[in-house]
């Protein structure tokens, strides 16, 4: 199943590959969300209901389009004590981790009287997107609410689609209630988007939409970055071993099923230096994918974007995940920790052989949206400053504006812009007089 790539010290086609897995966004995608985004701005709710209607199959109106408490109650007595209990137990570890990424609210006080800062906002209101059918994931659930709790954001609202029957799944409807929320809107694809984006009578705009959703969806929130914010548009998941000789093939092989399971375009890579490694990892892949569920999807992605990548040393390995910039890093080798120095690109990382990648994807504490398809090189993973904003601010004294006077007022009319420079010197207009 895994394939050994040919690697010379050139990454260009396995990069490619890696990288150029997202779904290509045809010009008929692009335009009929553009056209849908379009109506949900003119007509608000009555296109809203009618796309639910068409799309979901789902009879929106203004008195049916909220979870009610009734319906809420109804699906969490399907939960038993237990998930509850693991739900709770994520968020509270999603949060001992994320309460690190706090405050960057900080000021200065000058000696010659000048003060000034930056204080950290919370967003006021933000959408929470949750697919339909069986990529509706509680945990990515709690990955999003938390970081915004903590933030200070005030109102999340979930927006998911339902079919004609209009229930939501009693899993989600769990982890919304872990995390507080309460207002669930029954609608979803790129006109869920749009309303939140635009707001109308029955749905408030919101500041942000997060949350990873179909092509529509992905589309609509490109669509409509600018007039709101949008979390990172999720390509399919990925994860990147590096092991040495003495890596366990077993955990090797478990570990990239695991996130290939994920979709048929998921991308699963070993880095190693040893060649043996990799046949014994392919021997251990095609013993234990016989007995997992989701087989076809991982043999279908391992055999397509998976691979394996011999190397002459550890630290070529590490060139290597860095020109790939992958999602998941995870690091088998002996002292896995000194090894952190080497990463440069890389979503999130996982040291040693008792730190799997799905440990994270639910319970470690770090947050599983992460940038993929190469883009760790420049995006992060979702935290609480994703739910800030900041403004600086400043205050001067008298004098000390005067000393910045003159030089204030001939940059201003460099630029042309006689009225910045008036606004400066008008200030020491009485005291020219005096003179
Ligand atoms: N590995 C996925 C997240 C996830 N896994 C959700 C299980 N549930 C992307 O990081
Ligand atoms: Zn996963």
């Amino acid at each position: 199943m895994l394939k050994q790539i040919d690697y010379q010290g050139s990454l260009e086609e396995v990069a490619n590959k890696f990288q150029g897995r997202k779904a290509e966004v045809s010009e008929e995608v692009n335009k009929s969300v553009q056209e849908i985004v379009n109506a949900i701005r003119k007509e608000g709710d009555s296109a809203l209901f009618s796309y639910a209607k068409k799309f979901d199959g789902y009879n929106a109106d203004k008195n049916n389009l909220l979870v009610t408490r009734k319906e809420r109650e109804e699906g969490l007595e399907k939960i038993d004590e237990n998930y509850f209990r693991i739900l709770r137990r994520t968020k509270s570890q999603i949060e001992e981790f994320h309460k690190h990424q706090l405050g960057n609210s900080w000021s200065i006080y000058k000696e010659n009287g000048v003060i000034m800062g930056q204080i950290a906002r919370p967003l006021e209101r933000v959408a929470l997107y949750v697919p339909g059918g069986t990529a509706a994931y509680p945990s990515t659930v709690i990955m999003n609410a938390v970081p915004a709790l903590l933030a200070g954001v005030k109102e999340i609202i979930m927006i998911t689609p339902v079919k004609s029957d209009g229930q939501v799944n009693a899993n989600i409807l769990a982890a919304a209630e872990v995390c507080g929320i309460e207002t669930i809107y029954k609608v979803g694809g790129a006109q869920a988007v749009a309303a939140v984006a635009y707001g109308t009578d029955s749905i408030p705009k919101v500041d942000k939409i997060v949350g990873p959703g179909n092509i529509f969806v992905a589309t609509a929130k490109k669509i409509c970055y600018g007039m709101v914010d949008i979390d990172m548009i999720a390509g399919p998941s990925e994860v990147l071993v590096i092991a040495d000789e003495k890596a366990n093939p077993k955990y090797i092989a478990a570990d990239l099923m695991a996130q290939a399971e994920h979709d048929k375009l998921a991308s699963a890579i070993l880095v190693t230096t040893s060649e043996s490694l990799v046949q014994k990892v392919d021997e251990e892949l095609e013993k234990q994918v016989q007995s997992l569920e989701r087989r076809e999807i991982i043999e279908s992605s391992v055999s397509n974007y998976g691979g394996a990548i011999v190397v002459k040393s550890i630290d070529e390995a590490f060139e290597v995940s860095n020109q790939l910039a992958p999602e998941h890093l995870e690091v088998l080798t002996s002292a896995p920790l000194a090894q952190l120095p080497k990463i440069k690109n890389a979503g999130s990382i996982f040291l040693g052989e008792y730190t799997p990648e799905p440990l994270g994807d639910y319970m470690s504490g770090s947050n599983h949206v992460l940038p993929t398809g190469g883009t760790a090189k420049f995006y992060s993973g979702l935290g609480v400053y994703n739910f800030v904003k900041y403004s600086t601010y400043s205050y001067y004294p008298k004098e000390i504006l005067a000393d910045f006077q003159e030089d204030v007022v001939t940059f201003a009319k460099s630029e042309g812009l006689s009225a910045h420079a008036n606004s400066i010197s008008v200030r020491f207009d009485d005291e020219k007089k005096e003179k």
